[in-house]
């Protein structure tokens, strides 16, 4: 049973997570920015969203499966991936989880349950359903999670998975990252676009019979408790279930490519977002998961700011390593342009 001492535990664990992804990804449009050519074409981070993928992640087994969509970096570290062969996968090196195959797009880490990605909006989804419908066959109580964007209910597949999972009664947890910008006479986290027509995205998984819970995204407490209930309820053969977990975007991924404003995130920003960049400050105050965690933890005497800022550091710290790993790591050599197209291979 959990006592007030593991809660405490697990949130510094996920503290730690949280500025791990946020650090990398720093390292990520760093990478981008300063360098030509070394990610080729576009690549999306997961800025802000940190407490929906480190929440959800806390409350998977290990034997569980995880599915994620072009802004998986931050979902495999939060799985527990480590960031060193998270950054050469991206950049194309040997030594990341995919040998430099996928990059961005595709940091598949099979050891954690990450057996694929789709960088197709709604291509994780049926995936998704497929790996729990596996489980269920074999017998075993393995769940299965898929993170996706809101832009995947306009997504025929999306439907046809919620459709069947329903039927089956499928393992599967869909977790969707509504990180829609709010717009005139809506409310935060409601559908703003004239292309789908649900005001409420809950409502289309309630019409299939797919029990929806709406959180707050920005809160890893909220996502972490309602992810275990649905865990150990999936595992019981309650599932499925559909989470619309609602994000206030990070400003810095408003356009198409991610823009560090004002430079990385720095602590004296979330002690005081009064401080940062115009452009950041309402965000900082009341929506960046990171901040609002550590402002919680200050508050409730659970750790000092002191202790909070060594978290901080310990995390650039891991994430600065990474890069260097990634950058000292060789290219795959034209002669192996070939292996591992087919099964047979050697695979990670
Ligand atoms: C089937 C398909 N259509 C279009 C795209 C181009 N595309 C890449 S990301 C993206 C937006 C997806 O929105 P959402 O699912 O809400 O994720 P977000 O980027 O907001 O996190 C689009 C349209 C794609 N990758 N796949
Ligand atoms: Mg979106």
């Amino acid at each position: 049973m959990a006592t007030a001492g593991t809660v405490v535990h697990n949130l510094k664990s996920a503290l730690h997570r949280m500025m791990l992804i946020r650090r990398v990804e720093e390292q990520v449009i760093d990478l981008a920015t300063s360098f030509d050519d070394l990610i080729r074409g576009h690549y999306h981070v997961y800025i802000g969203q940190e407490a929906t993928g480190v929440g959800a992640c806390m409350a998977l087994g290990p034997d569980d499966y995880m599915f994620t969509t072009h802004r998986n970096h931050g979902h495999v570290i939060a799985r527990g991936g480590e960031p060193g062969p998270v950054i050469a996968e991206i950049i194309g090196r040997t030594t990341g989880y995919n040998k430099g195959r996928g990059g961005t797009f595709h940091v598949i880490a099979k050891h954690l349950g990450v057996l694929q990605t789709s960088a197709i909006v709604g291509g994780g989804v049926p995936m998704a359903a497929g790996a729990a419908f596996s489980a269920r066959m074999r017998g075993t109580d393995q769940v299965s999670l898929v993170f996706f964007g809101d832009g995947v209910l306009e997504e025929g597949a999306f439907h046809e998975a919620l459709n069947m999972s329903s039927l089956w009664n499928l393992p599967l947890i869909m977790m969707c990252e509504n990180n829609s910008v709010p717009q005139e006479g809506r409310r935060q986290g409601e559908y703003p676009t004239s292309s789908f027509a649900a005001t409420q995205l809950a409502d289309v998984a309630s019409a299939m019979n797919v029990e929806a819970h709406v959180v707050d995204g920005s809160d890893v407490r909220q996502v972490g408790e309602l992810l275990a209930g649905l865990v150990g309820r999936a595992r019981e053969g309650e599932g499925p279930f559909f989470i619309e977990s609602r994000i206030n975007r990070w400003p810095g991924n408003r356009g198409q490519f991610p823009q560090l404003i004002g430079g990385p995130h720095r602590m004296a920003w979330t002690w005081n977002p009064g401080t940062a960049d115009t452009r950041l400050q309402d965000w900082l105050a009341d929506s960046d998961p990171v901040s609002l965690l550590c402002r919680s933890l200050v508050e409730e005497g659970a750790m000092t700011r002191k202790e909070i800022e060594e978290v901080d550091a310990a995390a650039r710290q891991e994430a600065e390593e990474a890069r260097e790993f990634a950058l000292s790591s060789p290219m795959p050599s034209p002669e192996s342009a070939m292996d591992y197209i087919f099964a047979e291979g050697e695979t990670r």
